[in-house]
């Protein structure tokens, strides 16, 4: 059983990664709109990889005997002025989420909740994983700087990525 203090933060939080997963999404249409196939492609898997964090959070709920509230999505930027300033936002999200699964570990240690604190383990670890991934994109295109073709090699490796659900 969850206590409503654990309850609502889980609920806020499924609504945080459920809004990463819009963000991303709008990433990815931006990077369709400046003919960067491949980056759409990486982000929308990005999307999906949102989704299933949202879901994390939607059936441990459940499985708590707890209630999934939903709530109103912030609508996320539409345009950015760069594939750099794009992945700068996307590297400073994914901290901002590491910091915000950090707080709820907190709370599950203060409220003495040890099956919500052995779920956000996952979490943790996989924020670590998210924080290098898009840091280092983000690197690579700070090298890139403005050289096309460089661009277009790194938009052909993006255009691989397949979704793996992260458990498997
Ligand atoms: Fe859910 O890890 Fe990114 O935000």
């Amino acid at each position: 059983m969850l206590t409503k203090k654990i309850e609502d933060a889980l609920n806020h939080h499924l609504t945080e990664e459920f809004e990463s997963a819009y963000l991303y999404l709008s990433v990815a249409s931006y990077f369709s709109s400046i003919e960067l196939p491949g980056f759409a492609h990486w982000m929308k898997i990005q999307y999906e990889e949102e989704m299933y964090h949202t879901m994390k959070f939607y059936d441990f709920l459940e499985l708590r005997d707890g209630r999934v509230r939903l709530a109103g999505l912030k609508a996320p930027k539409v345009d950015w002025a760069s594939p750099i300033e794009a992945f700068s936002q996307v590297f400073a999200h994914e901290q901002l989420i590491s910091s915000k699964i950090h707080e709820l570990v907190d709370l599950s240690l203060k409220e003495k909740d040890h099956a919500t604190n052995n779920f956000l383990q996952w979490f943790v670890s996989e924020q670590v994983e998210e924080e290098a991934t898009t840091k280092g994109i983000l690197s690579r295109l700070k090298m890139i700087g403005d050289s096309t073709s460089s661009l277009l090699m790194l938009d052909q490796e993006l255009s691989k990525r397949v979704f793996v659900p992260p458990e498997k």
